[in-house]
Parts: structure tokens; sequence; C-alpha cells
């Protein structure tokens, strides 16, 4: 994949300027439709606003968006003059927005307007100047992005900026301690264009696509902004909460051709009520990721719906899927066979190759892989090795080289393709006045992974059911709404190491015939 040695991202906007598509819709979101044309123009426009802000190449500029034009033209427009973008999860508080701020030493912070009040708390107090911009609405004493893109020119060229330079960050949750900042280079986004949405999705300019994934995680930034953008291509932004009723609505009213999910939601439509009776038919091809999806669910999808669920793997740090199902070539409930430009490997503890059948980690090589984590130099030793990435999963590869999944590395907990560290769980379950201690783990049900605590309760309090709705309701006020553990067990110890280490293997128990 040749690109160019001084290349800026947000060329790939200009791409469809140049094959003559400035009248063509690249984005619909509820009654707005925005041209090709017209994106650029707000780009251009917003990345003169930064500069005449005093933001300047490689500032940081943290984006907390809903799924809106907004996202696009803010993400674009910072890595247009240079400066580095950093999407993060809108469903945070306001004490992760800080540690992101403080973490990323962003300049500018760009929130929605509904978002705004859990960044202006986690700011409080902090002494660095942050401008911070709300999109979407307005707050009193506030910038907008509206007004921002009033004024200014529409033409501005990309900052000199070299494939090789930082050009956005993602976070990535880890087992242990805070996110991990992934730094991604210029060349990053058109590498998992060129490969995966060239080579398996076969996208082209007559596609539409639509991403229940949102546009904050490295999926829905691929399927819903690098995909469609690159091949001219239209998409559909849905900025609300993805319940199976509001995806069906949207998949109806827009008629996208390519959607993109995940397991737990590919079920939850299957489950809700009529589904069969809805019409999906303008779908040629369903992507899943983020959680190897059942082959149960991609049964019953195809029988209802009729058609194929391509199941991948990918990674924030590697940008997209890496590793996947073909449209020739599906073998369901595995995660696939590498995407051309892309390699793997399973290596056993001492780092050597498994036999073929046996379970391993997976490592990877391709050149959308994040440079390093930033402010991490430890954690990038371990996962950035060279040319090969340590993805952190469990994989086994069959006689056709087709790769089945077999479980994370370590104990984090994948929900609904979010991480959830167990800590987290535990430690809020821990500031319960019932609770003494508690493990948290990912337990299979129904095929999808769900939270379980196992619980011990301090002395004078009686396990019960009322209790366990108790627990699951302090966790969900004090966590986001995912990281709550669906079943709860009282017990009267935790396996633990002779160092105290509660050994989180021995809570994982096999779904029930
Ligand atoms: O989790 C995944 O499978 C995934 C897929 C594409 C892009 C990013 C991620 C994390």
């Amino acid at each position: 994949i040749e690109i160019p040695e001084w290349y800026n991202a947000s060329l790939l906007v200009d791409r469809n300027l140049e094959a003559g598509r400035a009248e063509k819709v690249a984005i619909r979101c509820g009654e707005e439709e925005v041209t090709y044309g017209e994106l650029a123009r707000r780009i251009n426009r917003f990345g003169h606003a930064l500069r005449e802000l005093g933001v300047r190449p490689e500032d940081r500029v943290l984006l907390v968006l809903n799924d809106t034009p907004s996202f696009p033209v803010a993400f674009f427009g910072a890595m247009r003059m240079g400066a580095v973008p950093i999407p993060v999860n809108t469903l945070l508080r306001s004490d992760e927005y800080r540690f992101f701020v403080e973490n990323s030493r962003s300049r500018v912070v760009v929130v929605d307007e509904m978002l705004h009040e859990k960044v202006r708390e986690g700011l409080e107090g902090y002494e660095e100047p942050v401008e911070v911009i709300v999109a979407n609405g307005g707050v009193e004493g506030r910038r907008t992005l509206e007004e921002l893109l009033e004024g200014g020119e529409d033409e501005l060229a990309p900052a000199k900026t070299h494939r090789d330079d930082p050009a956005f960050w993602l976070y990535s949750s880890g087992s242990t301690g805070r996110p991990k900042g992934a730094v991604h280079l210029h060349h990053d986004i058109i590498y998992t264009c060129e490969t995966y949405a060239k080579n398996v999705l076969g996208i082209t300019e007559s596609d539409i696509t639509f991403s229940a994934s949102k546009l904050f995680h490295a999926y829905g930034l691929g399927n819903n902004i690098s995909f469609p953008y690159w091949a001219g291509a239209s998409t559909v932004l849905y900025p609300g909460k993805p319940v199976p009723q509001a995806i069906l609505e949207t998949i109806e009213r827009y008629r996208p051709t390519l959607f993109f999910s995940v397991p737990t939601l590919y079920n939850a439509i299957l489950n809700h009520p009529g589904a069969e009776e809805r019409d999906l038919s303008s779908i040629r091809l369903c992507v899943s990721a983020a959680e190897a999806l059942p082959s149960s669910i991609w049964r019953r999808w195809k029988e209802t719906f009729g058609s194929v669920i391509l199941d991948g793997i990918g990674s924030t740090e590697m940008l997209h899927i890496f590793i996947s199902n073909t449209p020739e070539r599906v073998k369901p409930g595995s995660s696939g066979i590498p995407v051309p430009g892309y390699e793997a490997k399973l290596l056993d503890e001492n780092e050597r190759p498994v036999e073929r059948g046996k379970p391993g980690f997976l490592y990877v090589k391709g050149d959308s892989a994040a440079a390093y984590y930033w402010r991490n130099h430890e954690k990038t030793k371990k996962t950035m090795q060279g040319e090969w990435l340590a993805a952190g999963d469990w994989y086994r590869q069959d006689e056709d080289g087709f790769f089945w999944y077999e479980g994370r590395a370590d104990d984090m907990i994948k929900v609904s393709g979010l991480w959830v560290s167990p800590v987290e769980v535990e430690n809020t379950l821990g500031e319960h006045p019932a609770v003494m201690e508690a493990a948290a783990v990912g337990v299979p049900v129904g095929g999808l992974t769900r939270i379980k605590a196992y619980v011990v309760l301090r002395e004078g309090h009686e396990p019960s059911e009322a209790l366990v709705a108790d627990l699951q309701g302090w966790c969900k006020e004090r966590l986001k709404r995912y990281q709550y553990p669906h079943l709860v067990e009282f017990v009267e110890e935790l396996p633990k190491t002779v160092t105290g280490k509660i050994q989180r293997f021995k809570l994982r128990t096999p779904e029930p015939e």
C-alpha cells in the first residue's frame, strides 16, 4: 500500500471532491443531510478556528461527542491543521473525563451539549487552560462549534504532516490501571480501508453504511467514517442509545447496505417482538466484532433476515478488524482468517509457535498498529513487540486456518464489545455496607459474556433476592450502565493466592448444559 511520505489523514475527505462527489450526500442524521462538499467546508472552517484559538500542531483535542456530523467535523478538522483529536467514550463519569484531559494534556475539549455538565464538573479546580467548545447546542459562557463554523474560510490546505506523525489517539482499557492512550499515525486509517474495507467488505460508492457501535470506538470510527469516506459511500449516523427498536427504525428509514453491530445487539434484535416482520432487505452484509459471535445467533439471523453476518476480531491498537470471515468463506462461530495485509500467529507462554489446533496467545502484524501507548513505556514494550502486536487474546487455529476465540489472556471482561475491569466492579461492590469483599468475572450466558459477582457478606447481613437487586442497583448508580453484575452469588470466601490475590480464573464456571 503506497502512502505518500507527506500525508494528512483528512485527505480521506478530499478524495471525494477530486472524484466529483461534492454534491453527494455523505451523512444522513435525523433530518440533516451533509454533502461531501459541505463536510469538507466545515472541516476546513473548524481547522481555521482551532488555529485562531492558538492550537498548534500536535496539541491534543479531546472529543466527547455523540454520533452526529459534528464528530467527523471535529475529528478531521483537528487533524487537518496538525492537531491530534482524541475521541472518548460518551458514557463516562466526570472524573474519567478529568483523567483524559490531564493525561493527554488536551488544550481543547469539544463536547456535546448534553455531556457538557460532566466535563465541566470533571474540570473543576483544573489549573491548566482548557478551551471547552460545545457542539449541538449551547452553554452560557462557552464557544459553540456552530458559531465557530459560521465564520472562517472554506479552504484550508492540510498541515504538512508526515505519514508517520501522530494523527489521533484512542484510549484502550486494560486489566490494571487507567486506560492507555494508543497513538495512531496518519497512515493508519487508510491502511484499514485498503485492507479490510476493500478486500473483505468490497465497499463501493453505492454503499450506505450504518454502525450501531458508536464513533468514539475504533470499530464505529472505521465503520461509519473511514470506510464510507474512503469509498465515497454514504453513512447514517444515529446519536441515541442503540436499542433494538431504534436500530430497526433507522434501518427501515435509511436502508443501509452495510450494517455493523455486536453480538449482544444482534441477539437483542432477534428477541425483539415482531423483529421478523421488519424490513431489513436493504442490507447486503452484516458485520460483527468486539466479542465472538455465537454460531446460534449467526444461524438465527440468517434464517430470520436472510443476510450473512461476517464475524471478525479487531482491536483499538490495530484500529480495525484484522481477522475476519469473508463473504466467500464463513465458518459460523469462528473469527475467520487473517485479512489480506495482516498476519497472525499463535505462541505459547515461552513465545514458541503452538501446534495447529492448540490454543495460544494471538500476535498480529499489520501497518495500522498504534505506534505506542502514551506515557506508558512498560505496556508499550509488552504489547508492541517490533512488527508484532500482542493482542491479549487466547485463540486456536483449525485445519483450514480459521481462528477460534478461546478467551482473554487476562481477566478483563468484554461485555457488549466494551471492556470492563473486574477491579472496578469489585471496588464498587466493596463500598456497599453489606459487602466484605467481592470478585467479578465474565461468564457465558446464552453464548454471550455477562458479569458475575461473587460476594462475601459482612456479619449481620444475610443473602436474599432483595440484596441481589440492591447490589445491582448500587453498581448501576455508580458505574457505566453495562458494568453492573448480571449475576450475583454469595460465598463464604474467595479463592486467593498466598500473596492474597484473588484467583478469578477459579470462579469462571462453564455454562450449564
Ligand atoms: O473489538 C473488536 O473486535 C474491534 C473491532 C474493530 C475495531 C476495534 C475493535 C476493538
